[in-house]
């Protein structure tokens, strides 16, 4: 997800839009293949995901096509924009290691219990 916040300084109207299908700013793309904030001012928050492969991309503000735009990088594996966060939730993480504990657990105790049964049937064998 991706959060930018906007805001004009000039008093004017601009609107931005992530030309994800490197065809320019076409309003007409709003809402189908690239994203677009709603217009602007006085300020807006624009989240939005973005499903495109990583490269660089142009964004555009829609009245203004010419005097600005600019580059947007998608990196390949990371967040544009952001950090990734971990679960903020203790109780899942808790659960989450409790159960990995427990399988960590049952995973040791069988390597044993196979391991002590390999020896008596060696130790069988040797006797017999
Ligand atoms: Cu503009």
């Amino acid at each position: 997800m991706v959060s930018i916040a906007l805001s004009t300084g000039d008093g004017i109207s601009h609107e931005f839009q992530l030309d994800l299908d490197n065809d320019g700013g076409e309003s007409a793309d709003c809402g189908t293949t690239d994203p677009c904030s709603q217009p602007f001012p006085p300020t807006t928050t624009f989240m939005f995901t973005v499903m495109a492969n990583p490269a660089t991309y142009t964004y555009y503000c829609i009245f203004h096509t010419i005097q600005m735009h600019g580059t947007f990088t998608i990196n390949p594996g990371s967040t544009v924009g952001g950090v990734v966060t971990s679960p903020t939730n203790p109780v899942i993480i808790i659960q989450y290691i409790t159960i990995t504990s427990a399988v960590l657990v049952a995973i040791i105790t069988a390597t044993l219990f196979v391991a002590r049964g390999g020896r008596k049937t060696t130790s069988n064998s040797k006797n017999s």
